[in-house]
């Protein structure tokens, strides 16, 4: 409290290597994580932000297995992928290194010596499941069997997916292992444990005393934890990927990934600056922030704290700004289900917009509570604010400069009550942004700096030098220099969330980029300088734009729905004198119209050999009426008739329902006579 800090060292989690990267992640981490780092350099401070993938695990195990390549294989080919991404999207790494490098092996290894010497582990024996025909000890995720809560067959050692519950391995009922087959057997097992309930007064102190100020979904977070008691926790694995045990005798056993994880920000830090890595650890004076998303809170607030703590010599972090989920288009986004916007798909469907994707990720933020991100959103976000707003207020500056003063900054003169008033107005812009992003709120901050540009937007609107052009220029001269000194402002403030729209405003203003401390200037352009000429800074996104990626989401849900489709099981066996009863017959359709005030309904006239037949049926969303006009379909003749919207239906025609609900209409394969029985 009341320290004064002299350099800041920004984390980030470090994504597993096992997939992609998709938006859930650029909002929740990666985006504030890069805007807070951008501010804080446009100030003047001394920063590093330190990125990297997590390369250990079982989920890239899986996903090996899966593949049938190795481990090994994987977090190469997604290192790279996930690497490039951030890149392309602006994400400004002083470092982004990865947890199978060399210097992370000897930082964690050491790391782990250093507690074990100390005596800060203790080792316990416990009985783990064991499959005798692989021979290795199973981890969780290795585990199915039945769930005890929902029945679910499929349920995993470490959760259930059918019902969400968590579950540990035991709890599973006729367990099995995953990779054999097998039933597996209890075992036992010896590991290292760091005991948590040992630093739970410090953690309690440290945090519900000394960080009150953590945001509310952190600090709840914390405290629910503390509250419920802490435990010992394993920090070894018997697993044959990761970093060995670095013990004599520990064969076969490696840490636990969320033990050499967080180390990795030290590694990385380390890789970059092997000189004076320690100052950025070890100095008081130097602030660490953790950006992470919700499910890694425990791991940076209770769990890597209490090894910082043991090992005795590191700094603890200052603030977690953790971040809840964000979903997408209402469903959870899912690696697994193919449920999410991947970053190297949007930037090869949307090249050049990545501030769009930056902006809407910042304004829609999930920094309280989970929010949904949905394409009509993203849209309205695009042409309602970045191109009717900002964009139109630069773009009308730069064009009227250029029409009236051949691209220079015109001088200003005589100012009226609503010039010093404006200028007023957005000499306030620069406090109220800070205090966003001082607290973290990054879409407040992003917020304030939209009003900027409304504010600009509202004083061309309401002065309208185009008018004047004719009878008054010096007062135009003074509107224009007074809206070149607010788009010279944007730049500024908008350079932390839209970097690359800065960077072309820049250009366009013709000069280098102002440090954050000139923000609320009202001279950053003098009267004389020469512009470039401008150029659009966002582009109106089309309605096809959006339904086209609408449509890719439906696509991957019909898609998982039918591979998810498994068939209802067939009902109770009936005699052939039950089938009997039922009189079934193929009919020409005569007249197919759509019912009044009933979207599912269609009436058709059926030619049923006897006479014309009336039938209602509720398949209007799966075919037009023209397209059955003279089909032939099959249908249940001897159902009692019903009322259905006023008409009585007489019989029901057969369909098939597909995975989805759609409903396809059974029709005879050549063409038969009318009334011909179905059997
Ligand atoms: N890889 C989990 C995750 O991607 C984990 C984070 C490690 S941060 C040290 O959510
Ligand atoms: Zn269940």
């Amino acid at each position: 409290m009341g320290t004064q800090f002299k350099r800041t060292l920004i984390t980030t989690a470090l994504p597993y290597a096992n997939g992609p990267v998709h938006i859930g992640h650029l909002a929740g981490v990666y985006v504030p994580a890069d805007i807070y780092a951008r501010y804080l350099r446009l100030k003047g401070e001394e920063v590093l932000m330190i990125g990297g993938s997590d390369e250990h695990g079982v989920p890239i195990t899986i996903r090996a297995k899966k593949e049938g390549v190795t481990p090994q294989d994987i977090v190469d080919r997604y290192h790279y992928i996930i690497k490039k991404s951030f890149e392309d999207f602006g994400i400004t790494f002083d470092i982004y290194s990865r947890t199978t490098s060399k210097t992370h092996y000897d930082t964690a290894s050491e790391f782990f010596r250093i507690l074990n010497d100390k005596g800060e582990f203790i080792e316990k024996t416990s009985e783990q499941y064991y499959d005798e025909e692989a021979k290795q000890f199973l981890a969780d995720r290795y585990i199915t069997g039945k769930c005890p809560h929902c029945g679910n067959e499929n349920a995993y050692g470490d959760q259930c997916e059918a019902c969400g519950t968590s579950l540990s391995p035991t709890d599973l009922i006729n367990p099995k292992s995953a990779i054999s087959g097998s039933v597996p057997v209890m075992k036992e097992t010896r590991h290292w444990y760091l005991p948590l309930d040992k630093w739970e007064p410090f953690l309690r102190q440290w945090i519900l005393e000394g960080h009150t100020e953590w945001k509310s979904n952190v600090y709840g977070q914390c405290k629910s934890w503390l509250d419920m008691g802490l435990q010992p926790r394993a920090v070894s694995r018997d697993l044959d990927w990761g970093i060995p045990v670095p013990v004599e005798g520990a064969g076969g056993k490696v840490l636990y990934v969320w033990f050499d994880a967080p180390i990795g920000y030290i590694s990385n830090t380390k890789e970059l600056r092997p000189d004076d890595w320690e100052t950025w650890w070890k100095d008081p004076e130097t602030k660490m922030i953790h950006f992470i998303g919700k499910d890694n809170i425990v791991f940076h607030c209770i769990v890597f704290p209490a090894m910082l703590k043991a090992e005795g010599s590191y700094n603890l972090p200052e603030n977690v700004p953790a971040n809840e989920f964000l979903n997408l288009e209402g469903d959870k986004i899912s690696t697994s289900r193919n449920w999410a916007v991947w970053l190297h798909e949007y930037l090869e469907e949307m090249p050049g917009k990545q501030d769009v994707l930056r902006y809407v990720l910042t304004s829609n933020a999930p920094e309280t509570k989970d929010n949904d991100f949905t394409w009509k959103d993203f849209q309205a976000r695009n042409n309602n604010e970045l191109v009717a707003i900002l964009g139109n207020f630069v773009n009308r500056v730069l064009v009227l400069t250029w029409k009236y003063f051949d691209g220079r900054v015109p001088a200003m003169n005589e100012l009226t009550g609503y010039d010093a008033e404006t200028l007023k107005e957005f000499a306030g812009v620069k406090a109220a942004v800070e205090r966003q992003l001082d607290a973290f709120h990054f879409r407040d901050a992003q917020k304030e700096t939209m009003n900027l540009a409304r504010i600009g937007n509202k004083y061309l609107t309401d002065t309208e030098p185009w008018k004047l052009a004719a009878t008054d220029m010096d007062r135009v001269a003074t509107i224009l220099h007074i809206a070149l000194q607010i788009t010279a402002n944007l730049a500024i403030a908008f350079e932390p969330f839209l970097p690359f729209s800065m960077e072309k405003l820049n250009q366009m203003l013709n000069i280098v980029p102002l440090d954050w401390g000139r923000l609320g200037a009202t001279d950053l352009l003098p009267a004389g300088h020469l512009l470039n000429r401008p150029e659009l800074l966002f582009e109106k996104i089309e309605d096809e734009v959006i339904e086209a990626q609408v449509q890719k989401l439906l696509d991957t849900k019909k898609a998982n729905e039918e591979a998810n489709y498994t068939a209802k099981p067939v009902r109770d066996s009936i005699g052939f004198d039950d089938f009997g009863k039922l009189d079934i017959r193929a009919g020409t359709v005569l007249e197919c119209t759509k019912v009044p005030k009933a979207d599912k309904l269609l009436q058709f006239k059926i030619d049923d050999g006897l006479q014309k037949r009336t039938i209602i049926s509720g398949i209007a969303a799966y075919y037009k009426p023209e397209d059955l006009i003279g089909k032939q379909i099959c249908f249940i003749a001897n159902l009692a008739p019903r009322k259905l919207k006023g008409i009585i239906s007489e019989g029901m025609i057969l369909s098939a329902e597909d995975a989805d609900g759609t409903l396809a209409v059974i029709m005879p394969e050549k063409v038969v006579k009318p009334g011909s029985e179905v059997k």
